[in-house]
């Protein structure tokens, strides 16, 4: 089968908006009213599942719930959210760095034997080559990694291995390396370079650390995925731009009819840094697979392909292929046999590059722009197709003869999807033990579903059921932009936790009662303690003078599920939030005179609007005696 359409057929059916999904027919009234009821959850009733959405450039992550397609919560990871008080307070703010924004694209939740374990979820940052990682005992980001050494376009991220172990990264742009070297674009073959990093998460505490990199062709690395079963130990990615163009991408990295994938044997990496074979740049051991052998291979896959996916049985390996009509299954099995037996066809760079007729199972002609696979754990996998629109469920090896002669027989199923689907989800998908059920197509455009908001058009996901032979589109929602890869997460799989235990805030500015509550001064270091609660803050006056270094810290003193106090502070650009038994901190410089009020900024009480305060600054000379002298308490400790 000739597998490659032209770019100018694809620019062509985009424009035109051709697509063989896109038919619209009328759903009869009794379906609507079955699919209304199928995501229907009542007042009072919970979702089954959490969708645990990437924002995109928003930095965000967004939580929905399943079937039900609601946004619940943000959780603000990248940029600050004044909503939740995130980027305001030291910690946060030190956590974000000199960054306010972040593109975030895959999420990734913590396995334990290829199963989701409910711990952390993990994220990447696109933009400014970084991971976080969201603790789920409290839906908050405590951890930002990065910018990673020698790392840019921290894109093929974030895939997690089966227990954990790493945070797989590979990196969507080449650059002269370490960073900060100045080489002429001219000579990107010779000068530019790319790398798959190792991000070591520790089993305890989840703590990310630069484990070791690899050092790579200056090939666009795409999306990737982590082995398990028989391909547990290795990680997958696709690449675009094998041409190796610097400009004019579009044309010049889509010349070759099939770009390099990357397998990756990421054990056999780690025990390399071990043995001492990897080499130092800018603080990280960085392995050169031409010296290295065995832990880097190539195999070629059409065309400029995009996803790359394991499926839960970690033995077939489907890369989309964007430019070409069909999926590629590669069959990890003869990937090991082609590696033992050294079927290659060719190498570069030192880097074996594996015979594609000895690894490949077949082509399935899925339809006009394959980007991602999922699978449902039952031998079916679920393909987006951001060209034609739509989902297409299609079957894994092992194909019956007919099938095999005839693989258009493997495909089941499509549904339209609205419009130009990105990623789509099944859930569990990346497990060993996927949930199945629910699949959500995450679409970049929503051609008018949605009532009109202007110029620009809301992002659209759609809830599919795919637990049965045909595939049954739901319901659809609008989308926080810009999503890109999702996960879900049963509901009974997570316990977040209601308060933070007072025994637990080792906030050493935590004060749960008036005495030890109040305003100290040092120097010109003035630190006021105080005390949130229903519906007051104890000082509720601060004075200080202009000049002086101001900390606050802020401790709610609730142990009651969602009493929450803000602390906002008029003209200071401060917003705090606090949880209950949660303290939060914020420096600034006083540099000018006047009567400040805080006030509280979370709806607490019937008298939430009473909760309220002065920051009164002095100018210098001025105000109570004690603002010079430099000692004991100033402001009300009533
Ligand atoms: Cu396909 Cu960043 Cu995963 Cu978006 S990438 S669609
Ligand atoms: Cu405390 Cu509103």
């Amino acid at each position: 089968m000739k597998a490659t359409i032209t770019l100018n057929a694809i620019a062509l059916a985009v424009a035109l908006g051709l697509s063989s999904c896109g038919k619209q027919t009328g759903t009869a009234q009794a379906d609507r009213a079955a699919n209304a009821l199928a995501s229907y959850v009542a007042p009072g009733e919970k979702d089954e599942y959490y969708l645990f959405y990437s924002g995109g450039h928003s930095g965000q992550v967004y939580v929905a719930g399943i079937p039900s397609l609601r946004h619940i919560s943000t959780i603000p990871v990248f940029a600050p959210y004044p909503g939740t008080g995130y980027g305001f307070d030291e910690e946060s703010k030190k956590m974000l760095g000199d960054f306010t924004w972040g593109d975030v694209h895959h999420p990734a939740l913590s396995q334990t034997n290829s199963k989701y374990d409910g711990r952390w979820l993990f994220v990447n940052d696109n933009a400014n080559n970084r991971i976080a990682r969201i603790d789920l005992r409290d839906f908050k980001t405590h951890q930002i990694l990065g910018p990673i050494p020698n790392s840019i376009g921290n894109h093929g991220s974030s895939f997690i291995t089966e227990n954990s172990e790493y945070i797989l990264c590979a990196t969507r742009f080449s650059v002269p390396l370490p960073k900060g070297r100045v080489a002429d674009p001219n000579d990107y073959e010779k000068e530019f370079n790319g790398m798959v990093s190792g991000i070591k998460v520790d089993p305890q505490t989840g703590e990310m650390k630069v484990g070791w990199q690899i050092l790579t062709p200056p090939f666009d690395w795409d999306l990737g995925s982590t082995g398990k079963g028989p391909s547990s130990g290795w990680a997958f990615w696709t690449s675009y731009n094998t041409e190796m163009a610097h400009d004019t991408l579009e044309v010049n990295s889509t010349q070759k009819d099939r770009d390099l994938c990357a397998i990756v044997n990421w054990r056999a990496a780690e025990k390399a840094v071990a043995e001492g074979k990897a080499s130092m740049m800018d603080g990280v051991p960085i392995i050169d697979p031409a010296k290295v052998p065995g832990v880097l291979y190539f195999v070629p896959i059409g065309k400029s392909p995009h996803g790359m996916d394991v499926d839960p049985s970690g033995k077939w390996v489907v890369a989309g292929g964007k430019l070409q009509p069909a999926t590629t299954v590669l069959n990890f099995e003869k990937v090991q046999a082609a590696i033992n037996n050294k079927t290659f066809e060719g190498e570069f760079r030192g880097v074996p590059i594996l015979k594609y007729e000895a690894v490949v199972e077949g082509e399935v002609p899925v339809g006009l722009g394959p980007l991602h696979t999922q699978y449902d754990g039952k031998g079916n996998a679920y393909t987006s197709m951001f060209i034609d629109s739509c989902i297409v469920k299609w079957k894994l090896p092992p194909w019956t003869d007919a099938e095999k002669k005839d693989l258009t027989k493997a495909v089941l199923d499509r549904v339209p999807a609205h419009f130009s689907t990105g990623h789509l989800v099944v859930a569990g998908s990346d497990t060993a033990h996927p949930y199945g059920k629910w699949c959500v197509a995450m679409n970049k455009l929503s051609a008018g579903r949605h009532i009109n908001v202007g110029p620009s058009q809301p992002e659209s996901s759609q809830l599919i059921d795919v637990s049965g032979d045909k595939m049954k589109m739901i319901a659809e929602a609008y989308t926080e932009p810009e999503p890109h890869f999702a996960q879900i997460l049963k509901v009974t799989d997570v316990q977040p936790n209601e308060i933070y235990p007072k025994g637990e805030n080792k906030d050493p500015n935590a004060v749960w009662e008036k005495a030890q509550s109040g305003v100290t001064r040092n120097g010109n270091q003035v630190t006021a303690r105080l005390m949130a609660i229903r519906s007051r803050y104890n000082p509720d006056r601060i004075d200080a003078q202009v000049g002086d270094e101001l900390t606050v810290a802020v401790t709610n003193v609730e142990q009651t599920r969602d009493m929450i106090h803000g602390f906002g502070l008029i003209e200071h650009n401060i917003n705090m939030v606090m949880d209950p038994g949660e303290t939060k901190t914020f420096h600034i410089k006083l540099n000018k005179p006047g009567v400040f009020p805080f006030y509280c900024t979370n709806f607490c009480s019937a008298l939430h609007q009473e909760m309220q305060g002065y920051l009164v600054v002095w100018k210098p000379g001025e105000g109570p005696s004690n603002l010079s002298t430099g000692g004991g308490a100033t402001g009300g400790g009533k």
